[in-house]
């Protein structure tokens, strides 16, 4: 529960509240505020209390279960403290001739955990039941990311907040971002940002595609050489562990999830570079071309290094999941290579390459298995007929929105997440944001068992024309109208509505240091500085 308390005999509210805030919008403005994503259930008075300019804090109630020692829950006190009352571009209340006086004044807001065993120090999961109404942390993270919706600034400067009740739930429990670390190298600021972001937009997964074919930026403890040879510079465009663990426990204490992706066998091309004979030599006629292909499926020594590298991967990262990718093989490679065919034709594989492509993915889970970790794959992976784990999340990526292909992993019976409609990567003019809010991820035909299956989605930010100068604008606010389609309930559909709160959401998030992109003409009242 959230508590608000004013000094005696004031009044206490449960739960939480909201009114029209004074950052406006170019158009109307909506009855919900500036509350984004919309929370399951709003009820909004017109009572409105004035937050007390020397005294308002945020602490632990005193029957809380949770302590001074949660250092995720006061980091968050803190950093909402700092979100509600300070910080850039806020101005200081002035007293005027119609300043208001009485008893409604609030000087603390009580976050009091109720359940008595839930653990500070655990990572997010995809099981963490994120109704802020029970009682893990990660519901105070959002409630109080809430809570910092509802403030506004009343016509005098002053910092109010409505007496409301809201409850909430998040509609899908995967609601990611993808960023692309190999096309171009992301500062770990860059990523922090991105992460702080995600939180402000409810989004609890960060999807770190860290390696690709342009370079290898993660510094392996077991094989150094691979972002040695593979990144493109090896001191100054890796992430170092510290660098990494940095990362998850930033993304920890926002209720994030990491799960990094090790894409193979295709878009391997800078692993090559620190690993010998890890590639397929291609060949033209006879002879070995010099250039090399996805992963040698062929060899043992590739399947000894991968189950080292995954060993590592799942120490380094806590999630429950690994992405494998899979995605986009390239077979013409293989189908140069002689030793290659020949190991085809010793597996009865034919001509058909895809087997060739499942033989080493088969061996790849199995490896993966062993590491204790559950793997998401990209759809291809499926559509080969790779023989998978019941519990593997399946990743759909081609196609639009209401996406067949979902019909048919749901009916396979594997559990899926959605990203097809939204590659943010894609520009165009226009108010773009509204296509991605449309998709309803459930429009597929299928039982509603099947619906069941789909856990989520994730928006994906593809490197290619994306670096530190321009990641946050083209993500923001785009990336947020994901975050209303994964977290509102499905007939949160009006876009005038959502249009309305959108522009000041994304205000907010410009004052909170974030240079989120306008959605259309008009104006911040903050003052840009
Ligand atoms: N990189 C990797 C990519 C893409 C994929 N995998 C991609 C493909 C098509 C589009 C955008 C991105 N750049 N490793 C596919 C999942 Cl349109």
């Amino acid at each position: 529960y959230f508590r608000l308390r004013s000094p005696a005999p004031g009044p206490v509210l449960s739960g939480l509240v909201t009114v029209r805030t004074s950052l406006q919008s170019a158009s109307g403005s909506s009855k919900y505020g500036s509350l984004w994503p919309l929370p399951q259930k709003v009820q909004i008075s017109d009572v409105s209390f004035r937050l007390s300019v020397s005294g308002f804090r945020i602490r632990d109630a005193k029957e809380s279960s949770a302590g001074p020692s949660c250092s995720l829950l006061q980091n968050a006190y803190r950093r909402y403290y700092e979100y509600i009352l300070g910080g850039a571009g806020v101005k200081k209340q002035k007293p005027g001739k119609n300043w208001r006086s009485g008893p409604s004044e609030l000087t603390e807001l009580q976050v009091w955990i109720t359940s008595p065993d839930s653990d500070c120090d655990a990572f997010p999961s995809v099981t963490s039941d994120e109704s802020w109404m029970t009682s893990l942390f990660t519901f105070y993270l959002l409630g109080l990311e809430t809570f910092s919706q509802l403030v506004y600034e009343d016509e005098y400067g002053a910092k109010s907040i409505n007496s409301s009740v809201i409850s909430d739930f998040p509609r899908f429990a995967h609601r990611g971002i993808l960023l692309d670390t190999s096309r171009h190298f992301l500062p770990i600021k860059v990523i922090l940002a991105n992460l702080e972001t995600m939180a402000m937009n409810k989004f609890n997964v960060f999807h770190w595609h860290i390696v690709d074919d342009p370079s290898f930026p993660y510094l392996s403890r077991t094989f150094p050489q691979l972002s040695q040879q593979g990144a493109y510079h090896p001191y100054t465009h890796v992430y170092t562990p510290a660098d990494v663990k940095m990362v998850i426990e930033f993304a920890r204490l926002r209720g994030i999830r990491v799960i990094p992706e090790f894409d193979t066998p295709g878009h391997t091309q800078s692993w090559g570079k620190g690993q010998p004979d890890l590639l397929t030599p291609c060949y033209s006629g006879s002879t070995p071309s010099g250039t090399f292909g996805p992963v040698n499926p062929i060899l043992n020594t590739t399947y000894d290094f991968m189950k080292q590298f995954f060993t590592e991967v799942s120490t380094v990262f806590p999630d429950g999941y690994v992405h494998l990718g899979g995605d986009e093989v390239d077979f013409s490679c293989w189908k140069s290579n002689p030793d290659i065919k020949k190991f085809m034709d010793q597996q009865g594989f034919g001509q058909d390459y895809s087997k060739l492509e499942s033989f080493y993915i088969q061996k790849l889970l199995d490896i993966v298995t062993t590491t204790k970790k559950g793997y998401m794959i990209w759809q291809e992976v499926f559509d080969n007929g790779v023989k998978l784990k019941p519990d593997t999340v399946v990743h759909v990526w081609i196609g639009g929105g209401s996406n067949e292909e979902m019909g048919k992993v749901t009916a396979a019976g594997y559990t899926t997440i959605l990203s097809a409609p939204w590659y943010l990567d894609y520009i165009s003019t226009g108010q773009d944001w509204q296509k991605y809010y449309k998709v309803e991820p459930l429009s597929f035909n299928g039982t509603e068992a099947q619906k069941k299956l789909v856990i989520g989605g994730e928006a994906c930010l593809w490197g290619e024309y994306v670096d530190a100068t321009n990641l946050t604008p083209r993500l923001w606010p785009r990336a947020s109208a994901v975050a209303e389609r994964l977290w509102s309930s499905k007939d949160v559909k009006d876009i005038s509505d959502a249009y309305n709160r959108l522009t000041v959401h994304r205000c907010r998030m410009v004052q909170r240091g974030i240079p989120a992109e306008p959605l259309f003409y008009g104006f911040c009242p903050h003052e840009y500085k």
